[in-house]
């Protein structure tokens, strides 16, 4: 046995991180829009304004906007099945609470999704990938008002009765346990709620340097979940063919040594990272270690209704999917120092090389954390949306990029994907991270690249957005034309 027949090769990206055409075709500012870059050892700046002279790397990003049928074009010739993608919110609702949607908007997702279908590309759409219109924090405090619930599942409808015939898979929120993962980062990127004293700053500020509240974060955290339940019940019923799947930041643990207390400082990390928020999408509720995890951190569970839970459990999701970048070890030994990676560090493993950016690269931890997901959740599917090497690239005399060094990040994880599934792991589809060069989420830089397809664009805001295929390009594609067999 090896990967299914009909298996969803592909590639993931973000509007906010891809698109560009920040205020074109009526969009309204959303969240990213006002975060300018950071680098590895540097946080990033966020200002409730967009300020004059400042370069903000996703107001052009690597504009997909205005390159969507050349970019497509690359996908349908590296034989993607599968093309992940997300509808910028503001793009269809500019404000987040418009009694309409924005017809030139949603005109610009059904050219794109016309364009997938000329290459037998699925669209798996995220509804939501860290773009909440601007004007939902600033007004509402994002999720923390259960108004919000509202118009989240107004705008999951609008796009699921418009697109009802051109897209089937969809993912509700983009990493939703970024929530606990990171306060600062998970606030305003994931629930769109910003403390009222730093919403009022004159001055921008480092995103780490925000106040954090976490009862609300909890309350806010719960309004999405709702949300997103609500979405999956509308969208079966607009079309039961839907299927529509979470998206949780999987960041996989190992207990630094055998120690009893490192197992149960591992067994605790895991749970919050991870299935705490896993749990309650695809369970349909909020387990005993759940309100027993509230507890522990000072939580009042009572935001959770009788009427909420009804709606939790109707609306659970049909697959399960995740990103996988890397692992890391929990200690409690505090002489352990802990290092990078994605929205949360950890301790490193002495075994392991890590990235530029000090990610763990763990090919044998994507086994492990499949055969994990599988045996918590045997009836649902199983997608990894995400994954890839982020690293700086090297453009020769000649114009040729040789990054063999993520050829080799993706082989090994290949292989793991294959040996999981051989052992019995449902997994449906996998689309890697930046299948193009995008926008860095987490440092905001340009010189993070992730693609096979080079952008020429730079964190200086030069470059003239060319394309160019780097060596991993012609080696992914032979990989989904052999179905995942050849390697070499
Ligand atoms: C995930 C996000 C993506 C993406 C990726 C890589 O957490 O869903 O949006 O950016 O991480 O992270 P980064 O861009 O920080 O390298």
């Amino acid at each position: 046995m090896s990967f299914p027949k009909n298996f969803l090769w592909g590639g993931a990206v973000a509007a906010n991180q891809y698109e560009g055409g920040f205020t074109e075709g009526g969009k309204g500012i959303s969240v990213p829009d006002l975060l300018l870059g950071g680098d590895v050892n540097t946080p990033r700046t966020f200002f409730r304004k967009v300020l004059e002279g400042k370069f903000y790397p996703s107001h052009e990003a690597t504009d997909f906007y205005h390159h969507y049928k050349e970019d497509i074009a690359l996908f349908g010739e590296m034989g993607f099945k599968v093309f992940r993608t997300s509808i910028n919110w503001a793009r269809i609702f500019p404000n987040g609470d418009d009694l309409e949607p924005n017809e030139e908007g949603l005109a610009f997702y059904d050219r794109v999704f016309d364009e997938c279908k000329k290459y037998d590309i699925e669209p798996l759409i995220t509804l939501c990938h860290y773009e909440i219109p601007w004007n939902i924090v600033e007004k509402y405090n994002g999720f923390t008002d259960k108004r919000v619930i509202g118009m989240f599942v107004k705008y999951a409808t609008t796009c699921f009765k418009r697109y009802k015939d051109k897209v089937k898979y969809w993912l509700t929120f983009n990493e939703i346990n970024i929530a606990l993962l990171s306060p600062q980062m998970g606030q305003l990127y994931g629930l769109g709620m910003m403390d009222r004293e730093d919403l009022a700053r004159e001055e921008p500020f480092l995103l780490n340097d925000m106040k954090d509240n976490v009862q609300l974060r909890f309350e806010a955290l719960h309004n999405e979940f709702v949300a997103s339940a609500l979405a999956v019940i509308e969208g079966h019923k607009i079309n039961p063919d839907f299927v529509i799947g979470n998206m949780i930041c999987h960041i996989t643990w190992y207990p630094f040594t055998c120690h009893p207390s490192d197992i149960l400082a591992w067994q605790e990390r895991d749970y919050f990272c991870n299935d705490f928020c896993g749990d309650v999408q695809v369970l349909g509720e909020y387990t005993d270690l759940a309100y027993g995890l509230m507890r522990k951190m000072g939580v009042d569970p009572s935001f959770i209704t009788e009427e909420d839970k009804k709606i939790l459990k109707e609306g659970k999701v049909d697959m399960y999917t995740c990103s996988y970048y890397h692992t890391n070890c929990v200690s409690t030994d505090p002489n352990q120092k802990t290092t990078g990676g994605n929205m949360m560090g950890g301790v490193p493993n002495p075994y392991l090389k890590a990235s530029d950016w000090g990610w763990i690269i763990d090919p044998q931890g994507m086994k492990y954390t499949l055969k994990q997901l599988a045996s918590r959740y045997p009836h649902t599917p199983l997608m990894i949306v995400e994954n890839g090497f982020g690293a700086f690239d090297t453009v020769e005399e000649d114009g040729s990029i040789h990054d063999t060094y993520r050829i080799d990040y993706f082989r090994e994880h290949i292989k793991a994907m294959k040996e999981a599934v051989e052992e019995g792991v449902n997994l449906i589809g996998y689309t890697t991270w930046g299948c193009i060069d995008v926008v860095s989420a987490g440092t905001g830089q340009l010189a993070k690249r992730y693609g096979f397809i080079y952008v020429d664009k730079h964190d200086d805001g030069s470059g003239d957005m060319s394309r160019s295929k780097k060596d991993s390009f012609e080696w992914y594609k032979k990989v989904i034309a052999t179905n995942g067999e050849d390697l070499d």
